[in-house]
Parts: structure tokens; C-alpha cells; sequence
């Protein structure tokens, strides 16, 4: 750190920042949506796989959704997000169920 020493007696020290504040990545929060047609069961599962939920949270977020339409899945990093949006839409799909699972910005 460089010093500069004064003829008193007394120095001063000065710092320069060279760490950057830390970047915080943007987080998104994807979204499960309700509808009339998939069921319980094959939420709480797409919960437990896609999103490591517990089977406990996985009812849980799954009644959230089916009593007020549309609940957090997680949160994540924008490419986590949207693979986890895509995994949700293959797993519908291949199990011909109309979930919808979408994202936004925390
Ligand atoms: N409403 C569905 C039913 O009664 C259950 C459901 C819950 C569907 C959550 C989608 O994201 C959902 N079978």
C-alpha cells in the first residue's frame, strides 16, 4: 500500500480498490401454471425431478398452484431457468399433459 511519510511524523496511507464489487447474477423465478387437465401426481413428480424438491415442498408448491393458479417452482440463473422451462415443456408433452411452466425476473 503506498505511504507517504510527513515531516511531523505522521503518514498517510492510501488503498486503491482493485476488486470489483461482486456481479450478482439476474435471477428469474419459473413458474408452474394451473390447469384442469394435468395431475397432481405428474406435478409433484416434474417438482421432485426437475426442480430437487422434496416430496413434502413438492405438494405443497403443487397446491399453491392448483388453489391460486400459478406458484414459484424455483429460482435460478437465466440459462438454468430456461432449461428447466424446456425440461418441463418435454416431460408435458411426452406425457400428454397441457402443463405450463414460464419464467420472470425475480
Ligand atoms: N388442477 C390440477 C388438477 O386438479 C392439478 C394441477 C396442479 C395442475 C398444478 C397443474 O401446475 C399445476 N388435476
Amino acid at each position: 500500500m503506498p505511504r507517504t511519510d510527513r515531516d511531523d511524523g505522521t503518514a498517510v496511507v492510501t488503498r486503491t480498490r482493485t476488486e470489483k464489487k461482486v456481479e450478482h447474477p439476474k435471477l428469474y423465478r419459473v413458474l408452474l401454471h394451473n390447469d384442469d387437465y394435468t395431475t397432481r401426481e405428474f406435478v409433484v413428480w416434474v417438482l421432485e425431478i426437475v426442480f430437487h424438491r422434496s416430496e413434502l415442498e413438492a405438494v405443497q408448491i403443487m397446491l399453491h398452484v392448483h388453489n391460486n393458479g400459478v406458484g414459484v417452482a424455483g429460482v435460478y440463473p437465466l440459462d438454468v431457468a430456461e432449461a428447466k422451462v424446456t425440461r418441463v415443456h418435454a416431460l408435458a408433452e411426452q406425457n400428454e399433459f397441457p402443463l405450463l411452466s414460464t419464467m420472470e425476473p425475480e
